[in-house]
């Protein structure tokens, strides 16, 4: 059965506003149902959704999945990545062995070996360097405990300020949108909200391709009796964009001159809740005076859609009375990614549409962890959305690790990973531990990215279950156990906390991160003020017991969420506390928001510039409790097209491929799906220049790489190019040929708040190179995306 193979989003089962989203179980099993000895329950991690499944086993291996009718993210169905994507684990080529490189080759060894070599590193470099030369870049795809463990290691054990995760390219604006906005992180909403809305606006999110399961509970909506408005922001015609009843293709990077101009109409047409905003929010005042040149022909010249179109979608989100938003990395990765992320708050603020049934706003995750790297603070934060400069949170740290406040790095923000990437380049970074991410195909600009990770005073950790891009330039490569082999916790966007528990053994001598990390804390000897191995856990449970117990009184208190509880009724949103044992559906309902002094997450950053705001100047206009309102004018991108690059490259997902395919493409079904890379052309740009589809193009960055790729006509506006960043180099023959990642053109620089990197606004030419070929047409089949 390769259904959801074809058929995306499967069977639709369409309902009314406030009814219940009927279940479908969906299921998949390579063995006879019979033979299948033991469900184990757990959740999916091949996107953020976070759908409940249990994991089939039979004779010690994992033979299907099935999802929980009763899960409250999902209602029993899982995707096409859901369905397949769990055969990745029994691929045979998984790394099972520590690998250690000797006289410039990667050898197998044992694990004494490996991690004595790891050990002896970073005890030369702390003794030479200190714990500045130390770094750790990790993960959106490990679980709570073992964020957690790296959090307590490297910011309370190490002493480094280094620690990020790849959720930079990926959540941070999420997270700092919802931190400008309303003080902390942590989504406001609930899925239940889809159910209720009449209206839903996407801007920058494929639903279709990155949610599949979501997606289907927006077409069932859709489908259904009393359909919602839909409006999408995106310049491709994708799956979402073709439902839509007002598409805005937008040229890329200019989400905040668009929203700017849709924030104006509701000003003038007199769609605020001034009661609302009065009460609970601040700076409408300073937001009614940015937005106000902004008219919807200003906004049409720089968008470069009708600005008939733009008033459209701003009367259909001022008639709205139950409004759902969701933003996703076509306003994160790009250059005004928060400034333009804050502004669909801006929208909900304004319309008084947060805290209450159906009226909310997603700043959405991308990966299945990524909520707990930023709650545990793995990220680039400190633990439990917690501000590193109020003395009285770090102090809390400091407590439950019982290590000297001193100690935690807060003399100034926790570094991000373009700087912890920067200091690797420029030698200040000596030792790098890299786990659960392929820097070599993800990172912007993959020339420099190869060049510094190859560098020889660089040592280079890697964590990983396959090799990859790379794990071939490390100096030892540690064998990581997967998803199904190992136990822990994990959190989607609305706050829906799964535990996933072990299924089968990892193969080889492979082993759970939460492991490895534990292993490196004892031979470090890292202790705490009384002299106890730091961090004390044996297993993972204890880990989130100690880090439940730290979110307390937080936005993301889960003090009342143990495993047991996690085993009894699988699926539980959090705060979950004492006072709210079952979890909390929303957040704000009394439109009260975590913005006053001694409670916020941080205090913020100026919008345009991305200056830090000071404890001084915020505590003397202390917002108490109300949300900002925080404006900011549109720019234009650095990068801006020319004669000579005069197409704008965007990149991003196809819906069978995960990200650098270490998963996806080990499963044929998947694999076959959309095996290559291919790049998506308006049929009026291929005219000029002269590509036919199928066509072999070579598309150039203004700084000489190039990528080559079969054309598809199709999907884009006119002067934007598509291409999946999907497709590196582990499965290209030797010697390899650095000319299909999308990464190869896009550059260094990132959103001046979140340090997010853009990858969705790059000037290139595109010039034809050969004619097409069957085997070039065969590689662009868009299974399954069409409408249902
Ligand atoms: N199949 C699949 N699903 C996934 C993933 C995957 O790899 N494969 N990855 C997961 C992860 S980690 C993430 S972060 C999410 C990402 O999920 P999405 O954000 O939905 O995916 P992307 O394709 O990166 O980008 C979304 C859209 O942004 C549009 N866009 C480009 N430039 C602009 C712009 O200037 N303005 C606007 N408004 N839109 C623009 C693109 O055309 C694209 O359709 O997907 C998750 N789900
Ligand atoms: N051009 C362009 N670039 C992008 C993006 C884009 O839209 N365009 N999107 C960005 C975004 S949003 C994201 S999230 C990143 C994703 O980029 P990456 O994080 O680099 O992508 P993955 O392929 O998911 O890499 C995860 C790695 O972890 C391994 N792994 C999986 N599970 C485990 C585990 O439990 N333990 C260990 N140790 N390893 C494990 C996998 O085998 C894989 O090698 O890419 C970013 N880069
Ligand atoms: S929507 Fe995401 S979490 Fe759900 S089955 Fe698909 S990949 Fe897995
Ligand atoms: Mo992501």
């Amino acid at each position: 059965m390769t259904e959801r193979i074809e058929d995306v989003w499967g069977r639709r089962t369409p309902y009314a506003p406030g009814a219940p989203w009927p279940p479908r179980v969906d299921q998949r099993l390579t063995v006879a149902e019979e033979r299948v000895e033991r469900w184990v329950p757990s959740a999916c991690v091949l996107c953020s959704n976070g759908c409940g499944l249990d994991i089939a086993v039979a004779d010690g291996a994992i033979v299907g999945v099935r999802g929980r009718a009763d899960d409250r993210v999902n209602h029993g169905r899982l995707g096409p990545k859901g369905l397949y994507g769990w055969q990745a684990n029994a691929s045979g080529d998984r790394l099972t062995e520590p690998l250690i490189r000797v006289g410039g080759e990667l050898r197998r060894t044992d694990w004494d070996t490996a991690m004595g070599a790891v050990v002896d590193r970073s005890r030369e470099v702390l003794a030479r360097q200190g714990p500045l030369a130390m770094a750790f870049y990790t993960s959106g795809q490990l679980f709570a405990e073992e964020y957690y463990a790296q959090a307590v290691i490297a910011r309370g054990g190490i002493g480094t300020p280094h620690l990020d995760g790849n959720t930079r390219l990926c959540t941070a604006t999420a997270e700092w949108a919802l931190v400008e906005s309303f003080g902390s992180d942590g989504n406001p909403g609930s899925y239940g909200d889809i159910d209720l809305c009449d209206t839903l606006f996407l801007v920058g999110h494929n639903m279709a391709e990155t949610q599949t399961v979501l997606w289907s509970r927006v077409l069932d909506r859709l489908r259904g009796q009393d359909r919602p408005r839909l409006v999408v922001v995106d310049p491709r015609s994708t799956p979402v964009a073709r439902e839509a009843d007002v598409h805005l293709p937008i040229r890329p990077g200019t989400n905040v001159a668009l929203l700017n101009a849709i924030l104006r109409e509701l000003i003038r047409h007199d769609r605020v809740d001034r009661a609302f905003v009065d009460a609970h929010t601040v700076g409408f005042a300073a937001l009614a005076e940015v937005v106000e040149p902004y008219t919807p022909e200003h906004a049409a010249g720089i968008c470069r859609v009708p600005a008939e179109a733009i008033s459209r979608a701003a009367a259909v989100l001022g008639a709205a009375d139950r409004l759902v938003s969701t933003v996703l990395q076509g306003v994160y990765q790009s250059h005004q990614a928060t400034a333009a992320a804050v502004q669909v708050n801006n929208v909900h603020l304004l319309r008084g549409m947060i805290g209450g049934p159906g009226r909310t706003v997603f700043q959405m995750n991308g990966q299945p962890t990524a909520q707990n790297a930023r709650e545990a603070g793995a990220n680039g934060t400190l633990p439990g959305f917690r501000n590193w400069q109020n003395d009285a949170h770090v102090a809390e740290i400091a407590r439950a690790w019982n290590v000297a406040a001193e100690r935690i790095p807060h003399w100034s923000p926790p570094t991000h990973a373009m700087d912890i990437f920067r200091h690797c380049e420029d030698g200040t970074v000596r030792f790098l531990w890299v786990t659960g991410t392929n820097p070599a195909v993800s990172l912007p600009d993959l020339r420099r990215i190869r060049s510094l990770l190859s560098r020889d005073q660089l040592f280079l950790v890697v964590s990983d279950a396959f090799p990859n891009e790379t794990t071939a330039l490390a100096d030892v490569v540690l064998p990581a156990a997967l998803w199904g082999e190992k136990t822990g916790c994990y959190t989607n966007p609305d706050r829906t906390v799964h535990l996933s528990e072990k299924a089968v053994d990892p193969p080889g001598q492979a082993r759970p991160d939460f492991d490895i990390l534990l292993d490196y804390a004892r031979r470090m000897e890292l202790r705490d003020r009384e002299g106890r191995p730091l961090p004390p856990w044996t297993g993972p449970e204890e880990a989130w017991t100690a880090f439940t117990a730290l979110t307390r009184g937080r936005g993301c208190d889960q003090s009342a969420l143990d495993y047991a509880g996690l085993r009894a009724t699988r699926g539980v949103q959090w705060p979950c506390t004492e006072r709210a044992p079952h979890g909390t559906e929303r957040l704000y309902t009394d439109h009260v928001f975590p913005t006053g002094a001694a409670v916020c997450e941080d205090y913020g950053y100026d919008l345009v510039t991305g200056a830090q705001h000071e404890a001084d100047e915020y505590r003397a206009h202390d917002p108490a409790g109300r949300a900002f309102l925080k404006a900011a004018p549109y720019l234009p991108p650095h990068e801006e097209v020319d004669a000579d690059h005069p197409l704008t490259l965007t990149t991003g997902r196809r819906v069978h491929q995960w990200h650098t395919r270490t998963k996806t493409g080990r499963v044929p079904e998947l694999r076959d799906a959309a095996p290559d890379v291919r790049v998506e052309l308006h049929p009026d740009d291929a005219a000029a220049h002269g590509i036919a589809e199928g066509d072999l193009v070579r598309v150039t960055s203004r700084r000489g790489t190039t990528v080559r790729a079969p054309a598809v006509l199709r999907g884009t506006r006119p002067g934007v190019v598509f291409l999946p960043f999907h497709y590196g180099y582990f499965d290209r023959p030797e010697p390899v040929r650095h000319d299909r990642a999308a990464n190869e053109l896009t550059r260094t620089e990132w959103d001046p708040v979140s340090k997010q990197p853009l990858f969705k606004v790059t000037a290139v030419r595109v010039d034809r190179i050969a004619e097409a070929t069957d085997a070039a047409t065969a590689t662009t089949g868009d299974a399954g995306t069409e409408g249902r």
